[in-house]
This record gives C-alpha cells, sequence and structure tokens, in this order.
C-alpha cells in the first residue's frame, strides 16, 4: 500500500520481511516509556570496575538439557566518568562502516573492560540505533522503537524507549547512548513479553522476534544497580547449541540487583576483553580453520575506563 512505502522510505535500514503494521513505525516527537535513575548526590572515592565470573547452571531449554553456563559481570561505580560507547575503531568508525574487533577498539580508547556493543549489519557495517559516543551522536534509529541505554550529561541513566526528539534533547542531553534489542529489566521487573510486542525486530538478523528471545545463545547486556552502578554482563554460547536465553539473562540480572538493563548485542559478536585482550570462548569459527575460534569483527563497543 501507499502508506506502507512511505513507512519504507523513512525507515534507516531496508526491511528484510513482512511484518505487523505497527512493528517498525518511528517516533519523531513526544514521550516514549523510559526508566531515568538520577545520579548520586555526593562523590564517592572512587574504585576500579569489579570483574566476577561465573560457571553457573541454567535450567532446561528446549531440547537443550540443564547446562553449565560460563560468562562475567562487571560493576562499575561513577558510570557518567567510567563508561563510555565507543565507534568501531574509534571516531568516525560508524560513518565509514568499521567492524573492528573489539580487542582494536579497547586497546586504542584504554578499556579496562569492554564488550561489544549495538546491533549492526553484518553485510554492511551500518552501526544500527541511536549511538551518541563520548557527547557526539554518531548513530540515528530514526525514532524506530528498540532498548536504549544512555547516560545524560548530568550523570543520569535511562534506560527504555525514547523518541527521536527525546535522542535530540539539548536541555540535559545524553553523553552515551547505545541502543539494543529487548528491555530486559524494567524497574526490576523482567520486561520482556512487553519488549517483544513494542519493539521494532528488524534490528536483529537471527530470526523471528520469538526465536531471538528463546534460542540459547552467547548474549550480552548493560544496566545499572541501585547504587546506579553500570553493570555489564555476558554469557557464552553458541546459537541454538549452548549459552541461554533472555529470559535466563534477565532472571540471572535480576538477582544480581540489576534495577534496568538491555540486551545487546549476542551469538558470534558476544566478546568480553580485560585489558585489551579477549577474555572470553567467541562462537565464531575462525575463516580459515573452523577448529578454532575467533573474535567477530563487530560495530559499537561498551568500555569500562579510568575515569
Ligand atoms: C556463521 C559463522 C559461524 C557462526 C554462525 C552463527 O555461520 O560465522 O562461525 O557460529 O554464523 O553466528 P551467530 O551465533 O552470531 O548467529
Amino acid at each position: 500500500t501507499g502508506e506502507s512505502l512511505n513507512d519504507d522510505l523513512l525507515l534507516p535500514y531496508p526491511r528484510t520481511r513482512t511484518r505487523l503494521p505497527r512493528d517498525c513505525r518511528p517516533v519523531r516527537n513526544g514521550t516514549r516509556p523510559h526508566e531515568s535513575w538520577p545520579p548520586p548526590g555526593r562523590a564517592r572515592p572512587h574504585r576500579g570496575p569489579v570483574v566476577r565470573r561465573f560457571v553457573s547452571y541454567f535450567p532446561d531449554s528446549g531440547n537443550v538439557s540443564r547446562r553449565a553456563v560460563s560468562g562475567h559481570l562487571t560493576v562499575a561505580a561513577a558510570p557518567l566518568r567510567s563508561f563510555s560507547v565507543l565507534e568501531p575503531g574509534g571516531p568516525g568508525g560508524c560513518a565509514a562502516k568499521r567492524l573492528v574487533t573489539v580487542e582494536e577498539t579497547a586497546r586504542a580508547a584504554g578499556c579496562l573492560v569492554a564488550q561489544n556493543g549495538g546491533f549492526f549489519r553484518m553485510d554492511t557495517g551500518e552501526c544500527l540505533g541511536n549511538i551518541v559516543s563520548n557527547g557526539d551522536q554518531v548513530g540515528s534509529s530514526g525514532g524506530l522503537q528498540n532498548a536504549q541505554f544512555g547516560i545524560r550529561q548530568d550523570g543520569t541513566l535511562v534506560t527504555g524507549y525514547l523518541s527521536e526528539e527525546e535522542v535530540l534533547d539539548t536541555k540535559n542531553p545524553f553523553v552515551q547512548l547505545v541502543s539494543g534489542v529487548v528491555w530486559l529489566l524494567r524497574n526490576g521487573e523482567v520486561y520482556i513479553k512487553e519488549s517483544e510486542e513494542a519493539e521494532c525486530d528488524k534490528t536483529q538478523e537471527t530470526g523471528s522476534f520469538s526465536k531471538f528471545v528463546n534460542v540459547i545463545s552467547a548474549r550480552t547486556a548493560v544496566g545499572h544497580d541501585r547504587e546506579g552502578r553500570l553493570v555489564l554482563f555476558h554469557a557464552d554460547g553458541q546459537t541454538e547449541q549452548r549459552g541461554i536465553n533472555l529470559w535466563d539473562m534477565a532472571d540471572f540480572l535480576k538477582k544480581q540487583g540489576v534495577v534496568n538493563a538491555i540486551n545487546l548485542d549476542g551469538g558470534g559478536s558476544a566478546t568480553f576483553v580485560v585489558n585489551g585482550t579477549v577474555s572470553n570462548y567467541p562462537s565464531d569459527h575462525c575463516k580459515d580453520n573452523s577448529m578454532w575460534r575467533c573474535p567477530r569483527r563487530i560495530s559499537t563497543v561498551v568500555c569500562v575506563h579510568e575515569p
């Protein structure tokens, strides 16, 4: 129809298959549901990020029985000063559609801990969603609705949905902003069902929205706890064989006292880097010899650095 054709023209990236009409409509103006966590009242003495590793059992999932999954939980105080969203390979990386390993981006920026960040188009390298990196807006979803996590100039942590107008707010602008797919925890409660109904599912390339949510795989997330500390999560896996689904990840984060969190890119993109060195088991097979696993070249990075 003429209406859907019009809609297509507004989309920043091509639609690959048919959809329900309300899925991926851009929201330019007004307000969308999100949570704002106020910045801490006074500056506490700063300590570096705390990294914990786990090998935990998760329940049955489809035809895969109870399984041990390894990963890391990173907690960082003072996110306004210690957290950045980075473009692939440094500033200009989204415009250039660069795909770079997390190690390379993280080393150049001096990250203590880094993980892959937002979704991207595997074929073109295009950064997807709203991206603000150290005060520069370098990516826009065009008002398309997916879960966001960001920090405003005054340190307010924002999680959830944002209209284009809200993303571009100039009174208390975003200094860091990254887009995921699925708002995992909203104000301490699992928010996956609601996300599945509300979000654009064209930002992920795993398959149907239901498969994307329920399949076991390597996963990553970003969010915050009740002290306003930044929380990074990653779990190792291999799509359909090992790892966790989004329900498992939300439960895990909830038990760790996370209040708001969004799901970032997973599968072969899931990479965890400490002091410039890969510290997880990425699932992508190396191109020259598939017995080995190689970290994927990905797009944006979430980085914890010295304040
Ligand atoms: C491709 C290759 C594999 C990878 C698979 C699944 O076939 O890159 O090495 O394991 O994709 O990737 P993903 O889990 O990201 O969907």
